[in-house]
Parts: structure tokens; C-alpha cells; sequence
């Protein structure tokens, strides 16, 4: 009897929710984390893209935010746990590379929710809004006007002054990237992954550039990230599975 060999690695239990606006647009920076994990892990899953309104109605009302990733009767909601379950349920080809990627990677983690995001939401709030559904319309201007203190149309029309600031707030990133080609390691690992969701979520949502076309090394570096997303992006993914403009 022939030996059946998989060159992919399979596992069919794994269900992804992703969060999905208008015109199938996967925007969610934390889930595109997941799904550049998953991919970068070779492994097939199904996906389940779900509105903000819709995260209440999934089990029962349990979790707040995606993603939320199902292995058969596990349930993981957090990128960061998503990513330590990943790399312990699938350890090949590994995620944090070396001794220090795990750890480091907890690190960007937390400075890209409090340093960086904060700076990219202002800049494409509006244009977050308008790429909505209407129910999710009606959600997100409530909670971020709340969120914010103000329209938010006022919060994105100082987008410009804020453009520098990411720029100056990225610097650390520029830094290492001018000397190696990825953040940790020869090939991009979940270090690359949080960073370039965050481009991924802007270009999704707005046609603004968040970035300056001058800044060639983090543009570099993008294009690089970007690999990944065109070996999997599919014709019928449309404007939600693009890799960048830069
Ligand atoms: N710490 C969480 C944050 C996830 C998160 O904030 N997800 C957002 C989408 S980007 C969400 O689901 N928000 C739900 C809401 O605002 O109602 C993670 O890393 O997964």
C-alpha cells in the first residue's frame, strides 16, 4: 500500500472569526495578526467573518472582541493567546523565533495598543465609519465618539498633523530595519505580523497614507510583509485581502 504523505499541515477544526466591514473588507488589526499566524503556519482553516454587532451573539454572548480562534472545542479570544496556543498546538514552522520572540512579541503587543494605535485610529475614524454596515455604523459612532469626546469627523480632520507623530512614534521600528530585513530573525515571525497588521488595517479602511512614500525602509519592509498576503489573497477576497500600495 502506497504511504499517503501531506505536505501541508491539516487541521480542519480550526474556525477563525474575523471582523468584516463593507464589501468583505477584513480590517481588524489584531485579527490580521491571526490570520498572517495562520498562514504563515500552513494550516487550513475556516473563517467566519462577523460584524461588531454581531461578536454578542457568538456563544452565548462569551467574548467582547475578536478574533476569536475555535480549535474543536477550544476557544481562544486574544491575538497574543491565539498566537502562544498556535505555536504550541503547531509548532512548525515556528512564530517567535529564538528565546527572547515570545516575550519581545508580548512587548510590541502592548506598545502598538498604547503607542501606535491610538495614532492610526485618529487619522482613519471617519473613514473606518463609512466602510461599515449600517448597524455597525450606528455601534461605532456611538462607542468611539464616547471613546474619543468628540464627531468623528473633528477626530480625522487633524489627521495630518498626527502623520508625523506615527512617524516619529515608529522610529524604534525604523531603527532595527535599517539593518536587517525583518524585526526578529532572517524571515518575518509574529514580531513583523503585529506591526504590518497595523498598515494592513489603515489600507483596508482609507485611502489615506498613513506613512510618507519617502519613508523607504519601513515601505521596504512592508513590501517584504506583503509576500504572505499575495501568496493567499484570492481574486474573490477583493479590496479585504490586499497587500499594501507603498
Ligand atoms: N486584546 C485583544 C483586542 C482585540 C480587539 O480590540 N478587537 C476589536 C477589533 S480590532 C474588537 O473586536 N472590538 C469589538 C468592539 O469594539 O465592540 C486582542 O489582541 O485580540
Amino acid at each position: 500500500m502506497g504511504r499517503l504523505t501531506l505536505t501541508r499541515r491539516v487541521a480542519m477544526s480550526l474556525l477563525f472569526y474575523d471582523l468584516v466591514g463593507e464589501d468583505d473588507r477584513r480590517f481588524s488589526p489584531y485579527c490580521w495578526r491571526v490570520r498572517l499566524a495562520l498562514w504563515h503556519k500552513g494550516l487550513v482553516f475556516e473563517e467566519h467573518a462577523v460584524r461588531f454587532t454581531d461578536i454578542p451573539q457568538l456563544y452565548g454572548g462569551r467574548f467582547r472582541t475578536v478574533p476569536i480562534l475555535a480549535d474543536g472545542k477550544l476557544l481562544i479570544n486574544d491575538s497574543m493567546a491565539i498566537a502562544r496556543y498556535l505555536e504550541s498546538a503547531y509548532p512548525n514552522p515556528p512564530l517567535f523565533e529564538g528565546g527572547f520572540g515570545e516575550p519581545a512579541c508580548q512587548f510590541l503587543t502592548d506598545w502598538c495598543a498604547t503607542e501606535i494605535h491610538p495614532l492610526v485610529a485618529k487619522m482613519i475614524a471617519h473613514d473606518i465609519f463609512t466602510r461599515l454596515s449600517d448597524d455597525d455604523q450606528v455601534y461605532f459612532r456611538s462607542t468611539r465618539e464616547k471613546r474619543f469626546g468628540m464627531p468623528l469627523e473633528d477626530v480625522q480632520a487633524g489627521r495630518d498633523l498626527i502623520r508625523p507623530q506615527l512617524a516619529a512614534a515608529l522610529s524604534p521600528v525604523r531603527g532595527l530595519l535599517a539593518h536587517r530585513d525583518f524585526l526578529i530573525g532572517r524571515a518575518p515571525t509574529f514580531a513583523d505580523y503585529i506591526i504590518f497588521s497595523v498598515f494592513q488595517w489603515a489600507e483596508t479602511m482609507s485611502d489615506y497614507s498613513i506613512l510618507d512614500d519617502s519613508d523607504g525602509v519601513i515601505n521596504n519592509w512592508r513590501r517584504r510583509c506583503a509576500s504572505l498576503v499575495d501568496a493567499h489573497a484570492t481574486p474573490s477576497a477583493g479590496a479585504a485581502l490586499q497587500s499594501p500600495r507603498a
